[in-house]
């Protein structure tokens, strides 16, 4: 890993950007060659957001974590227990063709090859704090969409309730899913309505390239405010379901890992503190931030609930 530090963001973006979308005109024909030049279209900034960015103090300067330090410092069970080996041992993990299976309770339910799906669908790049349940963290510039954009086209009935994602299952690709201390696939779960949520992206680049093997090619899911684990990667299948799924870390330890997995300062885990965090390329600690610094925009979803209970 390394320890480099990373370039402020302040040099790159203004302040009233900063921690939330950063919407900004890419052309995925520049990234991904001729074949994604239908979807080279720009894209309208998004006006009268009824998102605001949350205020984070002032002496805490997130700057954006170093691309090596994102592609080596990986969690990716599928192919390694080691954060350092990912990288090497996903290299070869074939990404395309690449179905993925949208189904569930839905009236338009479809597979179709991820190339193809993410030309549907108008890039953003949004910068978002990664918090692992590790108590490590990162700043990462995604490429991707909101989920919702896609829900929206998939005609969802009104018994949905939560929606459920899949990772691939291929053993001799992904040498980790012949562990049986795991139930492979990996799989993740959101209420629909945090499915639904703008902050939730279905992510295919990062720093401006195309996801590497490692990061969760061809197409994953990032929800910023929730530890690292529920950004399930590699992406076979989205659900449309009634019940509330089983998720691949509460399934291995239901005590430990709950099904919201909101990042959240004050309830602790079993085994340790969630008070404070290491950011990946920094020396020390940093506190940790309510819904990982985003209470402004998803506290709503959670009125009411008690989130010790609901962790
Ligand atoms: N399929 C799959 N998705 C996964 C994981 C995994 O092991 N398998 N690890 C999760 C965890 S614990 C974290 S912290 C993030 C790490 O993402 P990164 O490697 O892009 O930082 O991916 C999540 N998604
Ligand atoms: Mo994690």
């Amino acid at each position: 890993m390394t320890q480099k530090s990373g370039t402020p963001l302040n040099d790159h973006i203004t302040p009233e950007q900063l921690f939330f979308a950063r919407r900004k005109f890419i052309r995925l024909a520049a990234i991904f060659g001729t074949a994604y030049a239908l979807a080279a279209c720009e894209i309208e900034p998004k006006t009268g957001l009824s998102l605001t960015p949350t205020a984070t103090p002032a002496n805490l300067q997130d700057t954006l974590t170093p691309e090596e330090s994102i592609n080596h410092f990986n969690n990716y069970y599928e192919f390694s227990f080691s954060k350092n080996d990912v990288a090497d041992l996903a290299k070869n993990l074939k990404t395309s063709p690449w179905q993925v299976e949208i189904s569930g309770l839905v009236g338009n339910p479809m597979t179709i090859d991820a190339k193809e799906l993410i030309t549907r669908y108008p890039a953003e790049e949004r910068i978002y704090r990664l918090r692992c349940v590790e108590g490590w963290s990162m700043v990462i510039p995604w490429y991707g969409f909101p989920l919702n954009r896609m829900l929206k086209d998939l005609d969802i009935q009104k018994d949905a309730r939560y929606v459920r994602f899949t990772t691939l299952y291929d053993p001799d690709q992904m040498p980790g899913q012949k562990s049986s201390s795991f139930e492979w696939p990996y799989v993740e779960g959101l209420r629909l309505d945090e499915a639904q949520h703008d902050l939730t992206l279905l992510v295919w680049g990062v720093y401006q390239k195309p996801l590497p093997p490692q990061e969760g090619a061809p197409l994953r899911l990032v929800v910023p405010w929730k530890y690292g684990f529920k950004s399930i990667k590699s992406i076979v299948k989205i659900e449309l379901v009634a019940e509330q799924p089983a998720t691949f870390w509460s399934s291995y330890n239901q005590a430990e890992y709950g099904f919201y997995a909101n990042v959240n300062p004050n309830v602790a885990h079993p085994r340790w503190s969630q008070a404070n965090e290491y950011r990946v390329g920094e020396t020390g600690q940093r506190p940790t931030l309510m819904f990982n610094g985003y209470e402004n925009e998803v506290a709503f979803l959670y009125e009411g609930m008690d989130l010790k209970e609901n962790f």
